[in-house]
């Protein structure tokens, strides 16, 4: 059932566009299906979501928290179909295992955003998609490696994302493809660390036990959450890392992540920028005044490194770049 978005207005403040409903009409129904409450990350995209998806702006925003868990999301897609919300979100925790869901979606005539990660199943399915390019994130990561060892080997360790996440495919797989131009580098274990602190902690320790002090180089790990962890681990074995010492690599770019390149810890994070919820509101706006939208919109983002680093390829972070982040 389509309804009118209830416009009585429409302020344009500081490049961000706020609706605001006529009292007493019907408000949009918004099911969104979150991955979980993993990450850092993940908090300031659902915090994104409640700020933008308010009554006041002409929406009634459901959101679920899946904890990580697929058969979870399929369950809330299928109860969102089943009351009849206006639009779906869905952002998947795994790109496998989507067809026959967006199909009972799109066979209901709801409008089906993925948002986020992406799904492996063909874009006829769903209405259309907002995210990052996950790839062009890993060879962000590999060319500023590249740019920094200047033709020096390194063995490297892999703290990956969620096995079957988009994110975690797509970042191993940019990385992967400058790591194919460096023979003189190794990447010698790559394991899952689900994109938690715990995680990156656990994989760490097991990687130290494996491979000991000397045995690494450079550890990547997929988000900040991951890259606390892998501290926490070489703190509590002794081991230094930063400029001159071990280089940690990591994505997201959040706050504490960017504080961390700034004093020296992490020596490259590249952004996923987790600001998505205006995007996905102005694309379902446009579908509701009839207009086309392209198949995809891609979030914007950079990488970041630290302070007392030339590059060309990332931004060098100072205290300044640090003040003008918006999470
Ligand atoms: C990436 C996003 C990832 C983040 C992690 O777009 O899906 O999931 O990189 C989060 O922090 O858990």
């Amino acid at each position: 059932m389509k309804k009118i978005l209830a416009l009585a207005c429409t302020i344009a403040m500081a490049g961000t566009m706020f609706v605001t409903a006529n009292a007493g009409e019907e408000l949009l129904k918004i099911g969104y299906v979150q991955v979980g409450h993993e990450s850092d990350w993940r908090m300031a995209n659902t915090q994104n979501y409640y700020d933008v998806f308010t009554e006041e702006a002409g929406f009634e925003l459901e959101l679920i928290d899946c904890d990580n868990d697929h058969a979870r999301q399929l369950t809330e897609v299928r109860n969102f179909i089943a009351k009849d919300f206006d639009y779906i979100v869905i952002d998947p925790i795994q790109s496998a295992g989507w067809d026959n869901v967006l199909k009972e979606v799109q066979d209901a005539g709801i409008p089906c955003i993925i948002a986020d990660r992406s799904v492996d199943a063909s874009d006829d399915l769903y209405t259309t998609a907002v995210g990052t390019d996950m790839t062009a994130e890993g060879v962000t990561a590999g060319q500023w490696l590249a740019e920094y060892l200047a033709g020096e080997g390194a063995k490297i360790l892999v703290i990956e994302g969620s096995t079957g996440s988009s994110a975690a495919i797509g970042r191993s797989e940019g990385f992967n493809q400058v790591a194919a131009e460096h023979p003189e580098w190794e990447i010698i274990d790559s394991q899952d660390g689900d994109f938690t602190q715990n995680g990156g902690q656990q994989v760490m320790e097991s990687f130290i036990k494996t491979y000991g002090a000397d045995g690494f180089d450079v550890v990547v790990c997929h988000n900040d959450n991951e890259a606390y962890g892998a501290m926490d681990a070489m703190d509590a074995a002794g081991i230094k890392y930063g400029v001159g010492e071990k280089i940690i690599i990591s994505f997201d770019a959040t706050n504490e992540g960017l504080t961390r390149t700034l004093n020296g810890q992490i020596l490259c994070d590249v952004e996923c920028n987790p600001i998505q919820a205006v995007i996905v509101m102005n694309v379902i706006k446009a579908l509701q005044n009839g207009e086309e939208v392209e198949k995809f919109t891609l979030v914007p983002d950079e990488g970041f490194c630290a302070p007392g680093i030339e590059s060309e390829i990332v931004t060098t972070m100072t205290d300044e770049v640090l003040a003008g982040r918006k999470y």
